[in-house]
């Protein structure tokens, strides 16, 4: 028997305010008359989350009782972002929250903003991870998130002198109450150490040293309180806190060191999302999280089941990307070393409980571990490694080598989780195809049915409900609040393109959103932007692949047009540009003092009248992005066709009636299917021709030499016009387009250049324009994260969801 006490559910805004004051005074410990904002933001968060525990726990009581099939989401990352607003909005509170907090005479929005961003996530894996956590408790599946509590986030961006330098995120010097620390819940994660053999195929491996792993739960709560799921990350905490002998001999800081050392695991969140360095460090990270998860579902699974053979009829787990990939491994080790069984029938177990996501086809992304790296931290694991290698080569004795998973002294975790899942998944329809025609097309003859594709979504909640009340309230007058759990429905917007009404209120929306843009932006040092402008917005993680090159040049080159023809009617641009490059990435970060140094010569450029202006506000992240994509009209989504496995900003900007400039690019193909090639701005080079160029060896000179302002614009770059001080500061950029142009920004120059000036005029055209815009919503509805997670459901983990 169990007794929940239920906060009952504020009937009007007094009663939530009363709630509030409650929190300030007893929670917080503060008189009004003393409290901060942080104070009323804690005060009102205590309130919410109240009413949020309740449905949490009988959630997890349902999905006991009806026993079935759980998921478990394993990510190195989940980029969440605030939790508050989004919280109220899915408990339907929104309003009476507003009224009750302005009527305790505070303002709803900057307490809203007082909430540092919970950035543990590089970008679009780890805000996957996060839109996914949302539409599983939207459509009722029973799920966790796993990942890692790391104590600093993504570092924090600041411009000096327009160079990018980043320093230490700290989200957790702020109260953080949305989680609850598990104390009992504690696993033991060993490292290194030695492996005796035991029966059979199993071994005993005692471990050289260990860190405790301790859980900490954030309810998930889904749209309308129906159902709460639960992410529980873990903490690296050391055995022991302190070494009293070494206090006592008067060694302070030795007695605290191996404790420091054992919290180094959870410490900081790897900011490349590319290359990956093959550190220690990394490894251990990988090896702490899905250990501790795999060892806390397995935990969970044999509360009610006796029976091992039942885990792939209980348990889902998804790999996203390789960074769990070393979970194939653990999970098979438990079942052998641990339940006493087989190789051949742990191995069989496993693959039909694993799932892996491939999230890039880039081969120097893959993840690889020395083998003696492997060796010395995780010898057990290794071994297994080695009998998977081995039974896999015996089942398919014709195999090819780039097929195997150890090789030439490494081991590829592509291949491991490849080989270890029961199915391999793409992002988008283009890169799964790619995924079976490149990386994986050896593996995929071998296995043709593993690989699936289930195109990426976004949540509708956040990305449109939450973040733009103005569109959220033009659709809900007209179609009513059923989009927000069923994003088809947007279709029935679509007659409404051609109502004036509707244009007319998509138009004042936009523009209000733009007001609002413009004041925050202008309290970041951006001056005054017109807010009729067309806003033109390119947010992403900086990447030569991304070519935000591309986007800078083109900007230099329309400078350059506008001085030598000042008469014609160049609509007025605003160029946004957002984002973070990996700090050890030196190319991207080149290109960001590129475009802020090529900014600051055309802000300073008055014979333009204020009709060019670039803007790039530091620090980029999922709050920014926030403000920036409801007052976006143009999508910049331009990558080097073939390498955006999928993208998912290019589906908020169109979710938000932002029209797409962009390449033949992962998501980029399926959302001009839903928009119609009359409603996006399609240009460039597509993927097999990118492949063709590059066959031997793309020579950049012809497509520079065809096109005057290309060729002009790389000149200016080169002579330091620019950068007058320091005129080789961007000579290596000149250089890599002239001689190393491996992203094909030069080949795709000249159609972006056309394509853009089709857009001035495309832009001139107001009912036009917002016809298109219009349709871009309504087409939208398949780009949800709700429809990716029940295609997962069906396809990929065979789990029913609530409906
Ligand atoms: C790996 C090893 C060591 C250190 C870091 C990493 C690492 C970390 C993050 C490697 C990759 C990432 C992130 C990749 C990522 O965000 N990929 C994006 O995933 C999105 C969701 O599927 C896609 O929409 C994007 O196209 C893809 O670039």
């Amino acid at each position: 028997m169990s007794f929940t006490h239920a906060v009952t559910r504020p009937e009007n805004a007094d009663e939530l305010a009363s709630a509030i004051l409650g929190h300030l005074t007893y929670t917080i410990g503060k008189p009004t008359d003393a409290a901060t904002r942080s104070d009323w933001r804690l005060a009102l968060t205590h309130a919410i989350r109240d009413l949020v525990i309740a449905p949490w726990f009988d959630s997890v009581r349902r999905s006991y009782a009806e026993d079935r099939k759980r998921v478990y989401y394993l990510s190195m990352e989940f980029l969440i972002g605030r939790l508050l607003e989004d919280a109220v909005d899915n408990i339907g509170l929104g309003d009476m929250a507003r009224d009750a907090l302005e009527g305790l005479g505070q303002d709803w929005r900057e307490v809203l903003d007082d909430e540092p961003d919970a950035a543990l996530g590089n970008g679009g894996l780890g805000r996957l991870a996060a839109c996914f956590l949302d539409s599983m408790s939207t459509v009722g599946l029973p799920a966790h998130g796993y990942g890692i509590r790391y104590d600093h986030g993504l570092f924090r961006q600041s411009f000096h002198d327009g160079w990018q330098v980043e320093e230490a995120e700290e989200w957790l010097r702020q109260a953080h109450p949305w989680e609850f620390q598990r104390r009992e819940v504690q696993y033991r994660i060993g490292f290194g150490g030695t492996v005796t053999p035991g029966e059979g195929d199993a071994a005993h491996w005692e471990p050289g040293d260990a860190v405790l792993a301790a859980a900490y739960d954030t309810p998930v709560p889904g749209w309308g309180g129906k159902w709460t799921n639960t992410l529980r990350l873990w903490s690296a905490k050391p055995e022991r806190l302190f070494e009293l002998d070494r206090f006592n001999q008067g060694d302070f800081v030795g007695a605290a060191a191996p404790a420091i050392l054992a919290q180094t695991i959870s410490r900081v969140l790897y900011p490349d999302d590319t290359t990956p360095q093959g550190k220690e460090l990394r490894l251990k990270q990988e090896y702490f999280f899905s250990a501790a998860s795999i060892r806390d579902l397995m935990r969970r699974f044999l509360i009610d089941h006796e029976d091992l053979s039942q885990l792939p009829d209980k348990v889902a787990i998804q790999l996203n990307d390789t960074h769990p990939a070393i979970g194939v491994a653990e999970l098979i080790r438990v079942l052998i070393d641990d339940h006493g069984m087989s190789f051949d029938a742990a191995f069989e177990l496993a693959r039909g409980t694993l799932h892996y996501t491939n999230h890039t086809l880039m081969p120097e992304a893959l993840e690889r571990w020395g083998w003696d790296l492997m060796q010395s931290v995780l010898p057990r694991h290794l071994q297994i490694i080695e009998m998977i290698d081995r039974r896999h080569e015996a089942e398919n004795p014709d195999r090819p080598d780039v097929t195997r998973i150890i090789d030439h002294g490494e081991i590829r975790m592509g291949n491991l989780a490849f080989i270890g899942s029961c199915r391999v998944n793409g992002v988008s329809a283009l890169h799964t195809d790619l995924m079976k025609r490149t990386v994986f097309a050896d593996l995929h003859a071998l296995h043709p049915d593993r690989i699936v594709n289930v195109t990426n979504g976004v949540t509708p909640r956040r990305w449109i409900n939450t973040c733009n009340p103005g569109l959220r309230n033009l659709i809900n007058d007209r179609i009513g609040d059923g989009w927000v759990t069923d994003l088809d429905e947007l279709e029935k917007l679509r007659p409404l393109a051609d109502e004036a009404g509707f244009r007319e209120g998509l138009d004042a929306a936009k523009r209000a959103n733009k007001v609002r843009l413009s004041n925050w932006l202008a309290d970041r040092g951006a001056g005054t932007l017109d807010p009729d402008a067309l806003f033109d917005v390119q947010i992403k993680r900086l990447h030569e692949y991304k070519r935000q090159l591309l986007n800078i040049l083109e900007t230099a080159a329309l400078w350059n047009e506008m001085r030598e023809h000042p008469d014609r009617d160049w609509p007025s641009r605003v160029k946004i540009f957002g984002g973070k490059a990996a700090p050890g990435y030196a190319q991207a970060k080149l290109i960001i003092k590129l475009i802020n140094d090529i900014g600051a010569k055309i802000n300073a450029d008055e014979s333009l009248r204020g009709r060019l202006k670039v803007v790039y506000p530091a620090n980029y992240n999922v709050s920014m992005a926030e403000k920036l994509i409801p007052a976006a009209d143009l999508s910049e989504q331009i990558s080097t066709a073939g390498m955006e496995a999928s993208g998912t900003g290019n589906m908020k900007f169109s979710m938000n009636g932002a029209l797409t400039v962009g390449t033949l690019d992962g998501a980029n193909v399926e959302i001009r299917e839903a928009v119609g090639p009359e409603n996006i701005f399609i240009f460039g080079k597509t993927a097999d021709e990118v492949h063709a160029l590059r066959e031997h060896g793309y020579d950049s000179r012809p497509a520079i030499e065809a096109d005057p302002r290309l060729a002009r614009v790389i000149s200016q770059i080169e002579s330091g016009e620019f950068s007058p001080g320091d005129p080789d500061r961007f000579k290596g950029i000149g250089d890599t387009l002239r001689h190393h142009d491996w992203f094909v920004v030069t080949a795709d120059f000249s159609a972006y250049w056309a394509i853009q000036r089709r857009i001035d005029d495309a832009w001139k055209h107001r009912e036009d324009w917002l016809r298109k815009s219009a349709i871009n919503i309504a087409g939208m509805g398949r780009f949800s994260s709700d429809r990716s997670i029940r295609n997962y459901a069906e396809r990929v983990w065979q789990a029913e969801t609530m409906e």
